[in-house]
């Protein structure tokens, strides 16, 4: 970065996002530091772009622009790839006739149509048909998801989700003891939802899934595209928002995850807070920052992915929290209720069964649902301690 230039608008330009003079105030800049691109932190219209490459002579990439060549270079799943590629062309649809500008001094007269625009009609079907094309292979995708959703159906499932760098896949490497999970202190470093089943003591397992992280002002396009790799979060049982505790603007990223949430119809499922990088809060402002948090957020959880047994308190609440929301239940059948027995296995986790005399008992981890089910047709059950 050569340089950066602020301004406090209340209303941008329609035209030019920026005001006139400071439009001339940049091209003033540039001529002098010799910039070649020019980056804003916000998202422009396709006209205001152009209308500010005209005026500067200079390449324009605004925030939405950028945040899309982080995600085409993190991108490492076909998956990911597609959903980048999808996010990419219809950024791309509305913006076209921004390449073609070099060739508007070839066009005819009145009436005529210059070669441009026929040029720009064929890149459009071309793009509008390979977005179909990405569109149907990621239903592909997504079918083939379902069907691996189904096979978990007995687990409980939680899911990461977090302002990115916040530590998520930091959070599932250690809990999974697993190397391999990628992190990395850059935006974005996961894009692809990763399951690992974690043993969390007692006895109990989780299914836990690390989600793309989200950031501010996040572009609606890539948003939806990534709609399908949230669905994980949507499966999930329980989020775990995961908040960087070190990080100054803490409060205003959980607020833009929550933001995404609701966007995603998720703001009424059961989350937690999980305040991580705790190791980095200097001693002096830990007090504070508790307080802070437990007036916001009376049942938020305090961790640290980086020390040893920092992640105690979260295995913790992930115990009660399967213990609450799956209970196990003993359950008596006589001889004839083969049927229940055939549902018991299918939708529960059966962890053990044995015969007495003629019954069968069996000791199941049921969900709510199966439960009030189960309550409902008389079957003979108990809570079972544990
Ligand atoms: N000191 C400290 N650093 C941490 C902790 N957790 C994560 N980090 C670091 O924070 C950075 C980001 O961690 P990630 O786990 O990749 O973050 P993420 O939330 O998965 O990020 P995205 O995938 O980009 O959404 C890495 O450099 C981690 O080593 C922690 O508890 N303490
Ligand atoms: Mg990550």
């Amino acid at each position: 970065m050569v340089g950066r230039l602020t301004q406090i608008i209340d209303t941008p330009h329609p035209g030019t996002y920026l005001g006139k003079g400071k439009i001339d105030e940049l091209t003033i800049r540039i001529g002098e530091i010799g910039a070649t691109l020019i980056v804003f932190d916000d998202e422009l219209s396709p006209a205001q772009a152009r209308n500010i490459e005209v005026a500067t002579n200079t390449r324009v990439m605004d925030r939405a622009e950028l945040i899309l060549d982080i995600f085409a270079t993190r991108a490492r799943s076909a998956e990911a790839k597609l959903q980048v590629e999808l996010a990419q062309l219809e950024y791309t649809l509305p913006r076209l006739t921004r390449m073609w500008t070099h060739l508007d001094t070839m066009k005819g007269g009145i009436g005529m149509r210059g070669p441009g625009e026929t040029q720009l009609e064929t890149d459009r079907r071309l793009i509008q048909h390979r977005i179909k094309v990405i569109k149907d292979r990621l239903l592909d995708v997504e079918r083939a998801r379902e069907v691996q959703r189904q096979q978990r159906k007995s687990q409980f499932k939680v899911a990461l989700v977090g302002y990115t760098n916040a530590g998520k896949s930091s959070i599932l490497r250690a809990m999974a003891n697993d190397q391999e999970v990628f992190v990395e202190d850059r935006l974005f470093a996961t894009l692809d939802p990763l399951t690992r089943e974690i043993d969390v003591g007692d006895g109990y397992t989780v299914l836990l899934t690390d989600t793309v992280g989200f950031i501010r002002k996040l572009p609606h396009h890539l948003v939806a595209s990534f709609r399908a790799t949230l669905a994980e979060a949507r499966e999930a049982e329980l989020l775990l928002h995961v908040v960087d505790a070190s990080h100054p603007a803490w409060e205003e990223h959980r607020d833009v995850v929550d933001e995404v949430l609701a966007e995603l119809g998720l703001q009424a499922r059961p989350t937690r807070l999980v305040c991580n990088k705790m190791d980095l809060l200097p001693d002096d402002e830990r007090a504070g920052f508790l307080e802070r948090v437990h007036n916001l957020v009376p049942d938020a959880l305090f961790v640290s992915a980086h020390e040893t047994g920092g992640l105690e308190s979260l295995r913790a609440e992930l115990v009660a929290a399967i213990r609450r929301q799956r209970p196990i239940v003993e359950v008596r059948l006589a001889a004839h209720q083969g049927a229940v027995l055939a549902t018991l296995h299918r939708d529960g986790e059966v962890l053990d069964q044995q015969s007495d005399g003629s019954d069968m008992l069996i000791t199941v981890r049921i969900d709510e649902i199966l439960a009030g089910r189960l309550r409902q047709a008389g079957v003979d059950m108990q809570r079972a301690a544990g």
